[in-house]
Parts: structure tokens; sequence; C-alpha cells
């Protein structure tokens, strides 16, 4: 509570007392400081009525306000002489509210032996209280739910629930009814827990650090990541999925980065010790698929039972060593996990994300992904966020990696509840993760856990922390494993029996040895390849399965029915006027076959196919319902009430569901979510849209962590599409270029494909053929800008019906192929380029004389089909390269290399040649009317230059 009071209680008791009337009959009738003042009494009784009415605390204060009031009214400086009794309380008052937003500060939440700092903002002085008011009686503690009391018990009791193990960060909280459930749940955070609780908490840390001392001693110095210091997230996480499970959650996802990971996998995920040791022992055995990654990498599922007994089903994605990326992940994966298997019932799957404190607070990814909370498209019904605090990164202080006085305070951005914990209070833990697992399913909100824990050892095992971290390693050096500081304090505090406590570790060691003995006698296989739930017969597959002709064809008679169902819109439903004109009517004329089909409608053609084969699309993208060329208008707003109506939704099913997401603006996250989407739902088309493919390289750890290198590392495959705008039109550095170039850089194993069409029926083949075979590929595409609607772009319905996808395209204008003089390939717009200037004057004599080749997909790059292309242009004098990017950009530095082997294949001696820019620092010049010149000067050359040019 802000605003200082007390001069106004001091000179007018009475005016308080209207205000109260007010508010209590209308709270808007009353400024906002009124508001927020006496809505602070509401957290402590219930609504503003019942706070009039029912509650015995505040009567007596208002009655105790009133006589005075009526005393003052009878003297003759009413407004003047104010009430002492009431300024008492006011003041009070304030500094109740004080405790309740800022108690947190200074709780003891380090378990490390470093006293909290002192607040003034805490202090009785700062509210004009002394100490002696000590003895004085006071109604205050009503406002957190207490009867009246000296202003020391008070005092007292603030100080236990504020400001004991564990801090409460919940005023920022926006909505009321949250703010009184938290508050109220908070004041139970110290009651004690059932023993059988206790015990199971001492078993999980017992085998948290059984499998660590495990580990250490049968790999000496290794990089483990060691969970110690922060053992209790693994009692946290259980906690969580057993009241889940209560709650009716199935299934919970669970993200780690490093730290703690080894652990997690084995004890909370399921993954069986025997794996993992093998995998330390490097028992891979032959043939094994890809390049594979580090054991504290990978992932793994599996259905377990939670702590009562109840079913179920645990999963941790794989993540790579950028820190935080995987949030983003890891969310999309539950998404598509709750619409696949649940019917979007984001109350049967929960997720929990565990982070560091260094990387939560400074990854920028963290704030783009939790600010997906609440939006319709990304919303998963809240996620526990558990924070494992062990005041240090790396070699790097807190005072040195944030700003914030928290390493949680992104939660206020969503105004989530945070809790700041000791992690040697577990009892506590427990109650708190109890809070989060209800708080979660009752208001469907993130909700924040940090974790004060420490670091055992260096930020990796073999890592000296003293050299960096002296002070605070010699108090770590003093501090005992939490199951021994856990062991104490039930021995002493509820009667267990130490050598009870003990014989639980010694067991677990001794299995745990056990297990290393058989897999050292035994060499266990490594499974890698398992396909998703539901996700039928999918494969791996090779560059080679890549080029295999995919039947898309649908009969010509189901594309018309297609095309008029996506083109009819709601009688009721009023589409702008102008709009209906430029969209709906021209997609009837192509639906009719009246036009060709341009792009917008074959990529609606292609999702309304799969939407009617029973496979769901999943489109997200900056502005992708209306397309940031205005070409895609898939959703559209009605002019009247802007409600809203999807052209799809006739396509779609009970199994097959269409969901077009306008984004926040925000790539990383963005592109994350929808590759943790398309993972799970391998049974649909996810696609991810940058407002320009320039935007795209700001999601360059998920293109190169995850969409390229996934496979191989991980043997984790998905047909997450890319759309990139991309081309040069002369608008500048920024709206040019995907970075063609970058993509392809990394193409390597079959790992992807990257594509640059020049016809919409590509398109359509293209993404029907993703779904059409039995494996998963991501596919890149760079999209166009200038020639969507650009008749030779377009396609005719029939095309659609007999083809289906060419990884190149020759130039079937060519009437006599032994009268091609010059052979260019290209990719994409700049192929269009061409076309349209052979068909000006001053180039028309070279239209019989050039071929013009479009290298539609670039990589995998399909060599035979090129060679028996090129092979027809045996009299060719000039084969070239023509590209609009720089040299040092676009497909030339990938593609120069399968050319020269085209030509050496097909028998051809020429060297090949390079039409294009120079190279350049930059994607594109920033002036327009320089673009256009360089942009003639590219088209004459290669129209008509013999040899290698630059412009
Ligand atoms: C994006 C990224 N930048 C840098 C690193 C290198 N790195 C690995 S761990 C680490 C410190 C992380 O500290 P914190 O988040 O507190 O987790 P802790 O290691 O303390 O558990 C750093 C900088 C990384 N893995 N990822």
């Amino acid at each position: 509570m802000s605003g200082n009071f007390n001069s106004i209680f001091q000179n007018n008791a009475g005016y308080v007392e209207e205000m109260f009337a007010r508010y209590s009959s209308d709270p808007n009738s009353v400024g906002i400081e009124w508001r927020a003042y006496f809505e602070g009494f509401n957290e402590g009784f219930g609504t503003a009525s019942a706070l009039a009415n029912d509650t015995p605390h505040f009567q007596e204060l208002l009655k105790n306000v009133s006589e005075k009031t009526q005393v003052q009214a009878n003297s003759k400086d009413a407004d003047s002489v104010g009430s002492e009794a009431l300024v008492f309380e006011m003041k009070v008052a304030e500094y109740v509210h004080a405790w309740k937003a800022n108690g947190h500060l200074q709780a003891t939440t380090n378990p490390l032996p470093i006293p909290p700092k002192k607040f003034p903002i805490l202090a009785l002085e700062s509210y004009g209280l002394t100490t002696h008011d000590l003895k004085r009686s006071t109604h205050a503690g009503a406002l957190i739910g207490l009867g009246s009391m000296s202003l020391e018990k008070l005092m007292i009791e603030l100080d236990r629930r504020f400001a004991g193990t564990v801090g409460a960060e919940i005023e920022h909280v926006d909505s009321d009814e949250e703010r009184r459930w938290l508050h109220a749940e908070f004041a139970k955070i110290y009651n004690p827990i059932p023993k059988e609780t206790q015990k199971s908490i001492y078993s999980e840390l017992a085998k948290a650090d059984s499998l660590e001392k495990t580990i250490a001693t049968k790999y000496i110095g290794k990089k483990r990541f060691s969970i110690e210091g922060a053992d209790a997230q693994y009692p946290a996480v259980e906690t969580f999925i057993d009241e889940s499970t209560k709650l009716g959650v199935k299934e919970c996802t669970v993200a780690i980065a490093h730290r703690g990971r080894l652990n997690f996998l084995v004890n909370v995920i399921g993954k069986p010790l025997e794996k993992l040791f093998a995998e330390w022992e490097g028992y891979y055995h032959d043939g094994l698929h890809g390049d594979c990654d580090v054991k504290y990498h990978y992932g793994y599922e599996s259905d377990r039972k939670s702590r009562s007994g109840n079913d179920i089903t645990v999963s941790m994605p794989f993540n790579p060593s950028h820190l935080e990326y995987v949030d983003s992940v890891v969310m999309g994966d539950t998404r598509a996990r709750q619409a696949m298997y649940y019917n979007g019932d984001t109350s049967k799957v929960a997720s929990v994300v565990l982070h560091g404190d260094a990387a939560f607070s400074g990854q920028g990814i963290v704030f783009e992904t939790v600010q997906m909370m609440s939006l319709k498209g990304y919303n998963v019904g809240g996620t526990v966020h558990l924070v494992a605090n062990n005041q240090v990164g790396f070699t790097t202080d807190p005072s040195d990696s944030r700003s914030s006085t928290y390493c949680t305070d992104v939660a206020k951005v969503t105004g989530s509840p945070v809790f700041h914990i000791n992690a040697d209070n577990l009892d506590s833990l427990h109650n708190l993760m109890v809070l989060a697992a209800n708080y979660r399913a009752k208001f469907k909100k993130d909700i924040y856990i940090d974790l004060v824990c420490f670091r055992r050892y260096g930020h990796n095992e073999a890592d000296e922390p003293v050299f960096t971290q002296p002070l605070l390693y010699k108090l770590i050096k003093d501090k005992h494993a939490p199951y021994e500081e856990y062991a104490k304090y039930l021995s002493t505090a509820h009667g267990f029996l130490e050598g009870d406590l003990k014989s639980v570790y010694d067991n677990f060691r001794a299995e745990m040895n056990a297990t290393f003995d058989k897999v050292k006698n035994s060499h266990a296989k490594i499974e890698q390849f398992t396909p998703p739930r539901d996700a039928g017969e999918l494969k791996l597959a090779s560059e080679k399965d890549m080029l295999k002709v995919v039947k898309t064809q649908l009969s010509l008679s189901k594309i018309k029915a297609l095309a008029q169902k996506i083109c009819t819109v709601p009688e009721s439903f009023r589409v702008n006027p102008k709009l209906s004109r430029i969209i709906i009517t021209e997609r009837k004329d192509m639906a009719d076959g009246k036009k060709k089909v341009d792009w917008g409608m074959a990529e609606l053609l292609a999702y309304a196919s799969l939407l009617e084969e029973g496979y769901s699309i999943r489109l997200a993208g900056e502005d992708a319902q209306r397309g940031t060329f205005s070409h895609r208008h898939v959703t559209l707003v009605d002019s009247e009430d802007a409600s809203l109506y999807t052209l799809l939704s006739p396509c779609t099913s009970e199994t097959a569901k269409v969901e077009v997401i306008n984004t926040l603006l925000s790539e990383e996250a963005a592109m994350g979510y929808e590759y943790g989407y398309a993972v799970r739902q391998a049974k649909g088309l996810v696609l991810w849209e940058g407002q320009f493919g320039d935007f795209a390289n700001g999601a360059q750890v998920i293109i190169d962590q995850f969409i390229a290198a996934g496979e191989t590392k991980w043997c984790q495959t998905q047909g997450l599409v890319l759309l990139l705008p991309h081309g040069m039109e002369g608008q500048g550095a920024e709206h040019s270029s995907a970075r063609l170039e970058r993509f392809l850089q990394l193409c390597a194993d079959g790992n992807m494909q990257v594509c640059y069409f020049t016809n919409a029926a590509q398109l359509y083949h293209a993404f029907r053929r993703q779904l059409h075979r039995n494996f998963r590929k991501p596919l890149i595409l760079m999209t166009p800008k200038s020639f969507l609607r650009s008749p030779r772009a377009s396609t005719t319905l029939e095309e659609l019906a007999t083809g289906h996808f060419e990884e190149i395209l020759d130039d079937l204008r060519i009437g006599k192929s032994n009268k091609v003089e010059r052979v260019l390939f290209c990719t994409g717009k700049i192929s269009l380029d061409l076309f349209d200037a052979l068909e000006k004057d001053e180039f028309k004599n070279k239209a019989e004389t050039t071929a013009i080749i479009r290298i539609e997909q670039l990589y995998p790059f399909h060599m035979e089909k090129a060679v028996s292309i090129l092979s027809q242009y045996k009299s060719a004098k000039c084969i070239a390269w023509v590209q609009e990017e720089p040299a040092n950009m676009g497909a030339w530095s990938f593609i120069r290399h399968e050319l020269e082997n085209v030509l050496k294949k097909s028998g051809i001696a020429n060297h090949l040649e390079y039409f294009g820019r120079r190279r350049r620092a930059t994607p594109a010049v920033g002036i327009e009317k320089w673009h256009f010149i360089e942009q003639e000067q590219v088209i004459k050359a290669a129209l008509e230059a013999n040899a290698s040019t630059e412009v």
C-alpha cells in the first residue's frame, strides 16, 4: 500500500468515515488512493460489503471512529482536532500494509548464514510509531485477518508471517480475488506437514544426493552439473506433481537446464539409471543416427506414479546449452499435448520450468516467453517457474548479473505471485508447492518460486569456486548436504530415528552401485528415435528419401469443392465491403476457374485440403491472420462488431483443427514455441511466419540449436515450416533478406529443406508433401512479397490437381534446346524478373536462346534432376548462377559447388559464371533508386555479359 494518509487522518477523521461509507456502496465513487486503502482492508476480511456488515473488528473500529467524530462534530474545531485513536489505527494500518507488501525483503530466505538487510520501509518509526506504542491495543491486525491485540504482538505476528523463511510478493497481483486467496493460503505456509510426506521428502533428498555421489565416485572429475545444494528442487517438483494429480492433471512437462538435469532425468522423469550409466560408459551401438549430444541435454518421457500413487506422464524436453531457450519450446510442447491429447483442456497438462537465477534474470527470451501467459494462441493454463537460486552464475555474483531486486522480478510483467523460500525449509516448501499447484489450477496463471539455495561445487565439478567466490564458498564449505540437514531436523523436531534415515540413504547407494556393476558387465543399447504418441509410422529419413516424389494430388472436383468452401462467408458475417471485393469475389473467381489461383488462395487450399484429410493446422506469425502484405486474409473481422471468422473453419473437424494466430511481437520465443509444438504434433502442419524474413535472425538460437540440429543431436524430428518473406525490392537493409545463406550454411545430413518458390502450385504441393510422407523435416521457405499476386507466380486448379512438387523447374518456354546459348540457374524472385525482362524489347532477341532454370528447392539439392535438365543445353556457351542478393549472401556460396558438379556430371567443360551484386556488409542499399539501378544492371549482365559480373 502506498501513499501517506497520516496528515489526512490527523485533520479529518470524519472525512475518512465518509469516504469509507461511499466506498462501501460503490468502490468507484472514491478516488484511487482511497480505493487502494480500503481494498487493503478487504484482503483481511472479504468483499467491501462484507467488510461493512460482517466484520466485528472493523465494526468496532468504525464505532470508535463514529464516536470520536461525533465528539468532534460537537466541538468548535471539528476538522482540525483529529481522533488520536483513529490516527493511531491508521498509522498501524499503514505499517501493516507495508509489511504485507514488503515483508519479503526481510525474510530469512538464505540458507547460508547471511542475514537479510534491514529496510526502513518496515520500521515502526517510518509510520510515526515508537516503542511507547507497543503496549497499545490495535484493531489493524484485521488487515491480515487477526483480532485486536497489542502493537507488540502484532509486530511479532507480522514478522512471523511475512519475514520468516518464506517471503511473499502478492500485492502487485491485480485481482482482488487472487490476492485474498494468496494471502489466505500464505497464512498457512508454516503449518506442519504429515509425517508420511516428510518421509517422502527425506527419501527424495537422499536419492538425489546418492545419485550424485555415485556418479562422482564412478566418473571422477567429470562434468555432471550436480544438483547438490539445490536438491530441494526434487521434492518440490514431486509435491507439485502429486498435488496436481489430485487436481486432475494427467501429464507434467518439466524443463530444466544443466544444473541437476541428470538427477531430474532419472529421479523425476523416470529415465532408467541403466540408460544413464550406459551413456556414461559410451555404449553406443553401430548405426546410431546423427551426431548425438552430451548426456545432460537429452530429454525423456515416462509414465509413473505420483507420491500418492496416481498415474502421471512426465516428460522433459531435450535442450541445448543455450540457457532459457527451452522455456518457449516446452510451452509449445505443453500446448500441443493439451490440444492433441485432451481436447485443449489446460487442466490436464501442467508445466514446471526450472531456471537458474543468473540465466532467468539475464536472458531476454524469458521475458518473451512469460509474456505469452494469457494470450489466446499460447496460454497453457499457467506455468510454475521454480528458480534454483544458488546465488551465483558461473563465476558472476548477483550484483553483477541483475539490476532488479530479485531474479524473479519478470513475474511482475504478468502480475504473477512470487514466493522466495529458504531451501532448508522443506516442510514449507511442500506447503508452497501445494499452494502453487492449486493456484495454477484455480487461476490458470504463472506462479514463481525463488528457491534460495547454494551450489556445492564450482560451475562444474572441475571448477574451483574459491578463486572467484571466496567468501561465499567459506560459508558453503560448512554447509551439510540437504538430506543431512533435513535428517537432523526430522530427528530432533519430529522424532524420526537417525539410524532409519541413514539406512534409507545407504540403501540407495547400494542399489545404485549394483546398477552400475550390472551396466558395466553388460552392453546395454542406447535407444534413439521414438516418434511422438499418436504420430503413426514415422521414420528417420535421409537426403535421398527427401527427394522422392510424393503424391500430393487431389481430384479436380475435390479441389473445386474446397475452393468454394473457403470463400464462402456466413450470411450474418459482415465482411468489410472493400475486402469482400478484393478477396472474397476474387477468390470466388479463382474457385470458378475464371482467374488464376494466386499465392494466398493456393496456401489456403493446401490448408483446407490437409484439414479435410484430418490434419490440424497451426499458423502463428506476426500479423499472420491478415498477412504482412495483406495477401492471406484467412481470419476476417466483422466490420460492425469486430468478431472473427476463419475461412478455413468449414474444413475443420473434431480431430483436424485450425489456429491462425497473430503472435506477440517476438521472434525467438514465438519460433521456439512453434518448434516445441511441431515436435509434438507430428500429425499436423505447424508454421511460423516472420513479418519480414529479416527479423527471423532474432530467433537464431532456435534455428541453429533446435531446428537445424535437433534431429542429429537428439533424433528429434519435426516438420516446422518457416515462412520468411524475402526479396530485394528497394526497401533497404532490413526488409530485403531472410538470410538465405545462413540457412543453407546449416544444411547437412538431410536436416531440413530450404526452398524459394516461384509458383503458387509449388507452395500447395510442398505444404501437402510435408504431411504426406512417413517422416518429418523442417521446411524453410523464402516467401514472396512483390510477386504474391503476380500472374506469373499464379497457378491453375488443374495444376494443383495433377502436379506434384518439383525441386527444379526447367524453362518450359524453350522450344529447341539446341538453340540455347545461355543457361541461367537461379532461385526465387530474380527468376521472375528475368522472365519479365525477356519480354521487354531490349532483351526480346534473347528469349529463345536463354534458358532460365529455377532451383526451387536448394537443399536437398536434386543433383540428378539438375544434370538431366542441363544436359539438354549442351550447346550453351554461358552457364551461370544469377542472384539479386550480394555475392556473400543468397544461395551463391552454397550452390556454386553443387552447380559445378552439375556441369561436370553433364559433361560440360565451361566455367560456372556469376551474375549478381558484389559482396556487401548489408543485404541491400538504403536508397530505392540505387536499388533499381543495381537490379537492372544485374539483369542486363545476366542476359548479356559473357563472363562473371558483379555490380
Ligand atoms: C545463453 C547462454 N549463455 C551463456 C552460457 C554459459 N553458461 C553456462 S551456465 C552459466 C551460468 C548460469 O547461471 P545460473 O543461471 O545461475 O545457473 P547455475 O549454473 O548457477 O545453476 C553460463 C553463463 C549458456 N549456457 N547459455
